[in-house]
This record gives structure tokens, sequence and C-alpha cells, in this order.
């Protein structure tokens, strides 16, 4: 997101809007916010974001064909399936364990192992930098599963920087066609 300089002179007061600013609550939100919730509270509950922060570099992605080698046909995704994470952005700095929301629109949300038109399961990717589109994902602490449906989780982490990445799978664990994945975003652990 582009940080208008004009935003970053200003003092405490505007950092509570700089983080509001990160988490994509529109303006007129926050008056609102404000009057309900001391500034210092967003920052605790956000986590603090750098204002400078790189965009994090695309995790490496196989082609993906509607056809795996061995005859098995991937699960279609629409093209409008939105998969993101709902309480971090890229460049926020955070405290272990990090609580993390998985969003998604266009699709559902069904257990592993149940087929299911439209819908899968999520898959956390911790420091992952390369995925294969065209294979069952990894099961691993790079490769979280939630085949229960979950659609949120706690991860300990190491203190310093850490990708985050959200990756949908089928019934299988195989990403759909095309894959539907989320930014890669880069996190600060405390
Ligand atoms: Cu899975």
């Amino acid at each position: 997101m582009p940080i208008d300089s004009s935003t970053l002179r200003i003092g405490t007061a505007s950092l509570a809007v700089l983080v509001l600013a990160g988490c994509a609550h529109k303006a007129y939100d926050h008056s609102a916010m404000h009057a309900r919730h001391h500034g210092s509270m967003h920052a605790r509950h956000h986590g603090a974001m750098a204002a400078n922060a790189a965009p994090t570099e695309p995790v490496k992605l196989s082609a993906s064909t509607p056809t795996l080698s061995s005859g098995y046909k991937k699960v279609a995704a629409p093209e409008t399936a939105r998969l993101y994470f709902v309480n971090l952005r890229n460049g926020m700095t955070v405290n272990s364990p990090v609580k993390v929301i998985f969003g998604l629109s266009g699709m559902g949300v069904a257990p592993a192992g149940m087929e299911k038109e439209g819908t899968g399961h999520h898959h956390l990717l911790v420091n992952v930098n390369e995925v294969d589109a065209n294979a069952p994902l990894p099961a691993n602490d790079q490769f979280r599963h939630f085949g229960a449906g979950q659609t949120e989780t706690s991860v300990e982490l190491k203190p310093g920087q850490h990708t985050l990445q959200l990756l949908l799978g089928d019934q299988n664990h195989i990403p759909h066609h095309p894959p539907v994945l989320s930014d890669r975003i880069t996190i600060t652990v405390r």
C-alpha cells in the first residue's frame, strides 16, 4: 500500500492512523474506532507496522495444469477466489505466538477428505520459497495443514523475520487449478 509522506510527518496520534491504514480500515472508520479505543491499544492489537516495508518477493510457483501426469483431475477454482490474511499485513512486527486468521472469498472451506465442489482447506506456509502446484503439499513445520476446516491458528515463531502465505488445497491436499494463494508477507517477531 502506498503511504503518503504527509502521513509520516505527524506524531504519536497519527501512528494509530498509520496502523489502521495498514489494516485497510476505511477512512470513515478511523474516528469511530478512535472514540472506542486508545491509539496504543491499536498498536498492541494489530501489531506495529513498518512504514518502509518492502513488498515480499512472490513464492516460486510451478505451472499449474488442470490434470496431473497421474491422470488426477485437479479441483477447479473460480478466477474470483481470493485468499488473504485477515489480521496480518506485510511489514508488521508481532509477538509470538502469532495469531493468524485466514480469509477466503469466492470459495468455501471443507475438511480434508471431503469432495465438494468449490471448496478446499487452508495451508499456512511458513518461510516457504517454492511450491509445486501439481503435487500434494508436504506436511511439516513449513507446510501446515488445517484439514479439519480451521479458519485460524496460532503459531510459535522464533524472533526475527518470517514469511507467511496461505494456500488452499483440495481434499487430497493438492492445490486447485488455478492455485488459490494469498499474498506472501514478511512479519518480524519480537
Ligand atoms: Cu492439506
